[in-house]
Parts: structure tokens; sequence; C-alpha cells
């Protein structure tokens, strides 16, 4: 390895390892590690799996090659060697910010695991020049910034492939890059990144503002653009349908190349729809096969053998529907298959809810998805239950075998390995090694649940990451956090589903009884991190009160000793993975019924964190495998909330006025101390939605989120007991390796 980085830094920069700066190390390993990939082999096998998603939030990618590659020990110790810490020639490299969230991750840590059990299969997206916005926080507030992350190096490779994709009155080409995915012990399998020939960065004006009617230039510059007007919503699926015709076309010259025949397409190739942006891949495949002389029922027939969707999502402002307007617009081309296929959906069940076009005219591009793939799956086991109960029931009672669960899990080589070496170490130690690839084998720590030496390492492990953590945040934004205090950690989307108001109630709470000197016994970090789309406003104003929180506490002597507010600016993979292994408290407290699964649920327990968390998505499963003594569960069950909307019997308001603390909490948004401070629209407007709507129904739980959680800081001070409970849900974890969830996708779906 010295002598090949020692030939790239000559080359490249005319340095040394001696000489060269950390960008440029940085740029040397790079270019070795991409090397090494190369030469990997890759699985063939008769079907391959196409995995096509809107997103891969890939994050960082060098510390991962190398651990997959085996090489990161050898490249730590020779760095080393020449006075330079493999962490900080890390941070020279930007994170592409491919991904919204937890969809996007979950794409990158399958593509993890499928390279690692040696599965023939790629993914396909596409390649945003400005991904997801970066966020800062300006006035208190949100402020949006482009996100570039591309270099003149980079992990992407030119493959020289190029498709024409055509759109109503033009045609554009887009040119296919491939980052190359190495699994751990495994095989290296390949994520095809379209991007557009004429994409013009330079189109971009303030912020992240763009002509969104300038597809020509402007397809692959950002993820989901801001889609609350018309021609943001048209982008959407000119972007969706730059991804899947280029997406068909690829698998059927990859088909051919392997000598395949496209009239039994489903025996060499199965598609996984990641959610439903990439479902118009199945009208694209039929048009191609038809305008290739296959016939109707034929070409039907093999793209619904073909292709399986993953829905991630009952929120039904979330499942697409695009008004048929748009695709004749946009898509003209699939509008005749579109009716066919809806012509044909009619046939099979003239209940109106299962229709492919609506009496509205609008496509439903889930039902697409299920009329016209062979599996749909949900990510935990009561998500799955739910769609089969009530949000798709007419489908599951159309179609009983197609359902199926797929609960979600997470790459342990990132979530553990990668971002925990102490502890990574430390297990390696007690248990062996065996636990890299096979994740079961972390209930060998079960052994060790009382052994109060093992109880105190893992206890100055979480403390060491702690303590790394306040340095980061002191070093990137200026935070002054007390490694000594509780870290209480929410991290994820800013959703009104996911409950931040909920927790920012709590925080409240806790000020409101330190100012009457209830004092916490020990104090507390209350860390967020969460981007908001730029056009949900009230995402933005619960953003807006928790940073004028953050603010008043910082100036109060009296508070801040006990309660520390922190809110992470442009919270990303990267940030996270500094954020789980310090996590002390896991909050996961969504409206039952409403995450699908959650995998930073999953995360932090790997990490030694214990969860706080509502009966919902995959929190359910952590509980029945650590048991209910080791997770703090809280909150109305999922059916009881489902009731409720039913009947339409939630009143937040009732739920105000009758009860004087709850009353207490949500009036301090809008107290004069924070008005002060703040935005008096923003906070009237975040009061005036808890207490008049609360659709996601805060007021419901808070009660119980705040007695359990005292508990939870009670039950902290009982070191040995805690950590009991840590090491458990540890031991645990193997569950949600991804590992596992690939095996069994592949086992019931894909047959590769
Ligand atoms: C999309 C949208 C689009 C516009 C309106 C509001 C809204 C709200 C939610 C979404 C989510 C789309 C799908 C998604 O990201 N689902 C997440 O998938 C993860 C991986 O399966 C899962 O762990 C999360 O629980 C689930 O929310």
């Amino acid at each position: 390895m010295e002598q090949a980085l020692q030939n790239l830094l000559n080359e490249n920069f005319q340095k040394t390892l001696e000489t060269a700066s950390q960008t440029e190390i940085y740029y040397a390993l790079m270019l070795y590690a991409k090397e090494k990939a190369a030469q990997m082999p890759k699985t063939s096998g008769k079907r391959k799996l196409y995995y096509v998603s809107a997103e891969f939030l890939v994050g960082k990618l060098l510390s991962n090659y190398l651990i997959n590659l085996h090489l990161y020990d050898e490249a730590k110790a020779l760095l080393a060697r020449y006075g330079h810490d493999i962490n900080r020639i890390e941070d020279a490299e930007n994170e592409p910010s491919l991904g919204n969230g937890g969809l996007g991750r979950l794409a990158a840590c399958f593509l993890d695991s499928i390279a690692s059990l040696n599965l023939p299969g790629d993914g396909a997206g596409l390649n945003y020049h400005d991904g997801l916005f970066y966020q800062k926080f300006e006035n208190l507030k949100q402020k949006e910034e482009k996100n570039p992350w591309i270099t003149p190096k980079s992990w992407l490779t030119d493959t020289g492939v190029r498709f024409d994709v055509p759109f109503g009155g033009q045609s554009v080409r887009s040119v296919m890059y491939d980052i190359a995915i190495p699994g751990y012990r495994g095989q290296c399998s390949t994520l095809h990144l379209f991007d557009l020939e004429t994409v013009d960065e330079n189109i971009i004006r303030e912020g992240i503002d763009f002509d969104k009617s300038d597809i020509a230039h402007n397809l692959t510059l950002f993820l989901y653009p801001d889609d609350s007007d018309e021609a943001g919503r048209l982008l959407r699926i000119y972007q969706q349908y730059f991804l899947v015709s280029s997406t068909a076309q690829l698998i059927l010259k990859e088909v051919k190349e392997r000598g395949g025949d496209w009239n039994c397409l489903h025996e060499y190739a199965a598609v996984q729809i990641n959610d439903t942006h990439p479902t118009m891949i199945i009208p694209e495949l039929i048009r191609l096969l038809t305008e290739a002389g296959m016939s109707m029922d034929d070409a039907v027939r093999e793209v619904s053998l073909t292709c399986a969707y993953t829905n991630h999502t009952i929120l039904a402002e979330a499942l697409e529907k695009w008004p048929m307007s748009f695709m004749r617009k946009a898509v003209p081309q699939l509008v005749p298959i579109l009716e066919e296929l809806d012509r044909r959906a009619k046939q099979i069940s003239t209940d109106p809810r299962v229709a492919v076009i609506d009496e509205q005219d609008r496509v439903h591009m889930a039902h697409i998805d299920i009329h016209f793939g062979y599996s749909i799956n949900g990510v935990a086991t009561l998500h799955t239950d739910i769609l089969k109960q009530s949000e798709l029931k007419p489908f599951y009672d159309l179609y009983p075998e197609k359902f199926n669960n797929k609960t979600n899990g997470i790459t342990f080589r990132r979530w553990l390995v990668h971002c925990n070496q102490p502890l990574t170490a430390y297990l390696r130690e007690l248990i062996g090694d065996g636990f890299l690839t096979d994740a079961d084998e972390l209930e060998k720590l079960l052994a060790y649940k009382n052994d109060s030496a093992v109880q105190t390492r893992l206890k100055e492990i979480k403390q060491q990451a702690k303590r790394e953590l306040a340095q980061f945040l002191q070093e990137t934004q200026g935070a002054q956090l007390n490694p000594d205090s509780v870290f209480d950690i929410q991290i994820k989307r800013l959703h009104e589903y996911k409950r931040q108001q909920m927790n920012l109630l709590y925080a409240i709470y806790q000020y409101q009884q330190i100012k009457k000197g209830n004092v916490p016994v020990r104090p507390i970090t209350m860390i967020f991190g969460a981007k908001a789309a730029p056009a949900y406003i009230i995402a933005k104003d619960i953003i807006h009160a928790i940073l004028c929180l953050s603010e008043l506490i910082s100036h109060d002597e009296e508070v801040k000793k006990h309660l520390n507010i922190v809110m992470v600016e442009n919270y990303n993979v990267t940030k996270a993975e500094k954020l789980i292994p310090a996590c002390d408290i896991s909050e996961q407290i969504s409206l039952a019924s409403k995450e699908a699964s959650g995998t930073g649920n999953m995360k932090m327990m790997l990490n030694g964190a214990l969860t706080l968390g509502t009966r919902d998505g995959a929190n359910v499963e952590i509980a029945q495998l650590v048991g209910e003594e080791n997770i703090y569960s809280f909150g109305k069950s999922s059916e009881e909330v489902i009731r409720l909307y039913d009947e339409h019997a939630y009143n937040a308001a009732a739920l105000y006025e009758g009860d004087e603390e709850i009353a207490a909490l949500v009036d301090f948004i809008v107290d004069k101390k924070m008005i002060r401070l703040g935005d008096p629209v923003c906070l009237g407007r975040l009061y005036k939605e808890i207490v008049g709507k609360d659709w996601f129904m805060a007021l419901l739980d808070v009660k119980e989120y705040i007695r359990v959680k005292n508990q939870m800081l009670a039950d902290y001070e009982n070191e040995s007991a805690w950590m009991e409970k840590v090491i458990v849900n540890i031991a645990k974890a193997g569950f949600f390796s991804s590992d596992r969830t690939i095996r069994e996708y592949n086992e019931d779906i894909w047959h590769l």
C-alpha cells in the first residue's frame, strides 16, 4: 500500500506521504481503494437483481471501502507512521447527499449486504449534483443552501454508456456513472447513477432556486425539489421517468449481452421498486418490449413476473398519485400503456379503491405496482399488518399471496465496525470475530450481562464516544456539551408524525421544573438533528421553536447547568455516525401506526442506547427481542390511534383545555420569553396547530411520555441495572442486520 500511495501522490500531485496535505492523501487513498474494488470479482448468475431507487444515501465511502476491502487497519497504521490520523483524512471527503432519510439509507445498507452475500445485483439511481439541500441555521431558522459534492476526482466512474430518454416534445441523453460497492468478504456490486448529459449547475440562482421547467438542464441537479407547485411536481415526473427509462434500457441491454431472451425476461432480471418513485419502470418495460414486437399480453405477463414493490409509508399524502394531464405532458408515450393497465385492472376488479386511474383522472402509482408486480412488502411486521388490514386491504383481498413482510435492517459494517471502533474492538475481544459475518453471534454477549467488569468497560466506551461528540460539536458549531450529562437524542427527518414537537414539550416541562427548583438528579443534554422539507411550514416552525428554547436556556445561568438543548446543523450520515455511538436515550416516539419501520432505532440499540419509544414500526420488534424490561415503551397503541382517526374522535383542544399541565407546556411556545427571541408568526402558528389540530396527536401521549422519560432518567442512575439492559440490547441487535433482511428478500422474492 505504501508504495502504491507514494506513486499516486507523485503522479497526481507531485507530492510524497511526507509532504502531501490531508486532502491529497485522501485522494490518493480514494484512487487506491477504487482500483482495489475494480479488481474484485463480480457475481454472475442467471437472474440478476436491479434495486431501483430514487435515493441511495451512501454516506462517505473511503472508510467503508477500506473496511470491506480489509485494508482499514493497514491504512490507519501507515498513515499514523506519517503523522496522520485516518479520521482527519476522512474529513476531506464530501458526503454525497443522495437521499432524504431512512428510505435512501436503507437502499445503501441493502447494496452493502447484497455485495457481502455474493448475490448478483446492482443498484440504479440518479446522480443529483446538489443532492438534498445543506441546512444552515440563521436567525434561529432553517435556511436551505445548495449542497454540491462531486469533485473532479471522485468515486464515480464514467462507463461510457449513454441512453436516449424521450419526453413529450424533446429527448435528452443519460450518462451512466458507476460507483463500485465492495462487499465485506464478498464480491463487488455496482451502483449505477444516471446523470443528464446536458445538466447545467449555472442555472441555480439564489439558495436552491432554479428554473423548474428547464428540464434539459435541471433534471439531475437536486434531489426531490420542492413539489409544492405544479412545475416542481412535473419535474418530479420527469426525474422519475429519466431514472426508469435509463434503467429499463440498461436491463434489456444487459439481458441481451448475457445471451438472455426478452421473452422470458423474468428468468434474467428481478426489479425491486423502492417505494413508488420508480413505478414507471413497469409501463416503460412494457412499452419497450411491445415496441420490440412482443404482444401486450406477453409483455404484461413478463414484466409482472419481473417487478416487485416495497411500500415504505402509509401516510396518505406520501402515496403518489399523478394527474393524467401531467403524464400526457411529460411522458405521452406511456399514456396508452397506462390506459391499457387501467383497463386490465378494471377487468380484475371494479372496486374503485383498486383502480389504476381514478374518477378524478389521477394515476395511482402504488396500484400499478400491486396489480402488475408479483410481490408487495412492508418494512416491519406491524407496518405490513396495517397494510393488509387497513391501508391496502382491498388489494390484500385480491392478492393475498403477493403480500409479505421484510423487516428492515442496517449494515453493521458502517453502523458498528466503522462508526464505533472501540466498541467493535471490545466485542471482538469478548466474543470473537464471528458476529462480523453472522450478526446473531452477538447473542454470546448475553453471558456477560451481569459481569461488572464488562459493564464498566462498556460504560467507559460510551463515555469516550460522548466526549468525542462533545468535542466535535464544539469544533463544528461551538456547542458546549457536558459528557457527564445524559445524552438524549432524536435524529431523523423533521415530520409532525415523528413528533419532535412532543419532545419539545418535554424540554419545556423540564425547563419549567428547573425554574420551580425541581432540578434533575443529573444534567440532561437533549440533542436534535433534523432537516425539514423546504415547503413544510409547520416542520420549520418546530425547528424554530427548538432553536428558540435552546437559545433561551443558553443564556439562563440557573437552567443551563441542568438542561442543554442542542440542535445539530445539517444532520446527515456523517453526523449520525458520531451521534449514534454517544447516545444514551434513543428517541423513537412517532405516533403509533405512522412510522413504517425506523432504522435509527436499530442503529442506536446496536451502539448501546436504550429505546424510549412508542409501539410503532420496528420498535415493536425491538421490544419483543429484548423483552419489555429492557425497553421504555409508552403511548396509545396503533389500534387505538387508527380507531381515533376512523371515528374522528381525537380532540386536541379538549385535552388542552381539560388539563392545566398540558396547557402550561403548550402555552410556553408563545410565552413572552420565547416571543422575545423568535418570530411571533412562526411560534403562534405552531401553538395554534397544536391546540387546534394536532393531527399527529402529540397531546394524546405527552403525559405518559414525560412520566416514562422521567423513569428512564431515574433508572440511568443505577449503573449496573442500566448497563445490563444495554448489554441485552446490543446482544439482541443481530436480528436487525441488513444481511438477514437481504437473505429474506432473496429467499422469498428475488430467487437469485
Ligand atoms: C414522504 C412524504 C412525501 C411528501 C409528503 C410527506 C411525506 C412523508 C413521508 C414520506 C416518506 C416516504 C417514504 C419513506 O421515506 N419511508 C421511510 O422508509 C424507511 C425505510 O423503510 C422507514 O424506516 C421509515 O419508517 C419510513 O418513514
